[in-house]
């Protein structure tokens, strides 16, 4: 017994002799002072000793467990301790900084560019209601734009919205004409994901209606608003679009960045990109929201605030914003 005894103090002192945390003595204790340890079963084992056996172990047995837990709290003493003396108090605390997200710097970018036109920012729900999605822009249930912006339905008869134009709708119901508003926001569809198509992406809706507004206002809004936010000429150009709420409308594309419009799979090899969808705002939609078509008229566009991040910090494939990963998110050197 004395050497069995002898030998378990040695095996714990060379186990403590490995451990770095107070976790591993922990474990360490268990294994030997623990209920199921070797020192408690030789503990137990007393009770079927012989009276001489008994007077013997005993005082041998409880010699040792107090050996044991004498070690141990040695070995933790002795962690804590070195923890104390790592610690300086005096050095600077490594400190990680994160950064805003590259959508989130554009969207307050162009926002704040817009609001000193005198646009007001506005901002509606995410789940949407098929009225405002499709209806209330002149989209009824058999129209085929439907099917160009297929969502994400949910179980309470609302579903996640495909654009940011229910914006227009309900600022028209809120405010009424004359009104300047922009509406930045998170949109979805049932998208086949590729290097410039994601499932979820943020546009940017911008709204004027007021009296005797043109295409002409438009143009100029446009031209000054792209402008500002590449801060050099950029190419872009106006194509003839088609949109339920807006006659005529336009597609304005930008001159792709990432190839600099000698094609690439972000452009699908066109050279350009589709950002900036806009029109007049159709007689039937200002209709439907109490605003007279015959005194005032507007304009409203779709700014693809995804893409547009991705031309101006150059990132050709839309997946690496969304998919969280730090790693890809630091190499923009962003403020
Ligand atoms: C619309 O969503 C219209 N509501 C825009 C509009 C507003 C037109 C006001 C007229 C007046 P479109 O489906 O083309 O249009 O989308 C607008 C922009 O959002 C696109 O040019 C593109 O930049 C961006 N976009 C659309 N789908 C995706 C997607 N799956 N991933 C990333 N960006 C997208």
């Amino acid at each position: 017994m004395k050497e069995k005894l002898k030998q378990l103090v040695e095996n714990l002192q060379n186990e403590l002799k490995t451990c770095e945390k107070e976790a591993d003595v922990l474990n360490v204790k268990s294994k030997y002072i623990g209920k199921n340890s070797e020192i408690n079963t030789f503990l137990s084992s007393l009770k079927d000793m012989t009276p001489e056996e008994k007077k013997i172990n005993g005082p041998l047995l409880n010699q040792m467990k107090k050996e044991l837990e004498e070690l141990v709290e040695k070995k933790l003493e002795d962690l804590n301790n070195a923890d104390h003396i790592t610690f300086d108090e005096t050095k600077p605390i490594e400190r990680i900084h994160g950064s805003l997200h590259p959508i989130t710097i554009v969207s307050k970018e162009v926002t704040d560019i817009l609001k000193r036109m005198g646009f007001t920012v506005v901002a509606g729900p995410e789940m949407e209601s098929e009225y405002y999605n499709f209806e209330a822009l002149n989209i009824p249930k058999t129209h085929p734009a439907r099917d160009m912006q297929d969502t994400y339905w949910l179980d309470n008869g609302l579903l996640l919205r495909t654009h940011t134009s229910p914006n227009q709708v309900r600022a028209m119901q809120n405010y009424g004409a004359p009104i300047r508003i922009c509406a930045p926001g998170r949109c979805f569809r049932n998208e086949d994901v590729d290097a410039c198509h994601e499932n979820t992406f943020f546009q940017l809706e911008g709204m004027v209606i007021d009296k005797n507004i043109s295409i002409s206002n438009l143009i100029y809004v446009m031209e000054s608003l792209l402008k500002e936010i590449f801060q050099k000429d950029v190419r872009v150009r106006l194509r003839p679009g088609f949109f339920p709420f807006t006659e005529p409308s336009f597609e304005l594309d930008c001159s792709c960045l990432i190839c600099g419009g000698t094609g690439c799979p972000t452009c699908k090899n066109s050279g350009w990109l589709e950002l900036c969808p806009c029109g007049m705002i159709h007689p039937n939609v200002l209709r439907m929201s109490n605003i007279d078509p015959n005194v005032y008229t507007g304009f409203a566009f779709g700014l693809g605030l995804t893409r547009l991040a991705m031309m101006k910090y150059k990132i050709g494939d839309i997946r690496v914003l969304n998919n969280g990963d730090l790693r890809e998110l630091k190499n923009f050197e962003l403020e």
